[in-house]
């Protein structure tokens, strides 16, 4: 029904190129999408080369920290996402942990983050902050899929 659809939301999530390289991420984060009861509507392997990852993250240009994001999420393959649920993007974040490691291992130690964040900048994954990102966000990861076109369904279809 129309309400069913209503409720969904969808969000962007991506294993950054640290979690892709540990072996116990996929599985943990796959885990959570199960136990948390997400759909995956779609799913990819990619890599950035570093235009991509400026562009990505052009809201962060001359941070201190923004040279080694760009050169670190060009550094290796990722897997990206799109995830639907009810309240998808704020659970999400939930899952994943604060950005930085000391917090997420300190308040959060079960999170992705918490269990296999290395540092502030190699933190596991990505999630997208608000439906206006997760909307930009699965345009720039997947522009073939229109979230538009997903959410007027009258209930989730898989084709
Ligand atoms: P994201 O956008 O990736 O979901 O992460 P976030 O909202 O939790 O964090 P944000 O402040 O938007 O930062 C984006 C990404 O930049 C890297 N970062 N490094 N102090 C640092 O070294 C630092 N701060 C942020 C992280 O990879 C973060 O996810
Ligand atoms: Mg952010």
């Amino acid at each position: 029904t129309a309400r069913l659809a209503k409720a969904l939301q969808l969000t962007l999530a991506v294993v950054k190129p640290d979690g892709m390289a540990h072996p116990l991420v996929l599985e943990a984060l796959h885990q959570k999408i199960l136990d948390n009861s997400f759909v995956i509507v779609k799913c990819k392997d990619l890599a950035w080369k570093k235009q991509d990852s400026e562009k990505f993250y052009v809201e962060h240009a001359g941070r201190f920290f923004y040279q080694r994001l760009v050169e670190f999420m060009s550094s290796g393959p990722m897997r990206a996402y799109v995830l639907a649920r009810e309240d998808a993007v704020s659970h999400w974040r939930e899952l994943m942990g604060p950005t930085k490691v000391f917090r997420a291992i300190y308040t959060s130690p079960a999170s992705l983050r918490g269990q296999f964040g290395l540092t502030d900048t190699r933190n596991t994954t990505h999630g997208s902050d608000s439906m206006e990102s997760a909307r930009r966000e699965i345009g720039f990861f997947f522009p073939e899929f229109s979230v538009e076109a997903w959410m007027q369904q009258e209930e989730p279809a898989f084709r």
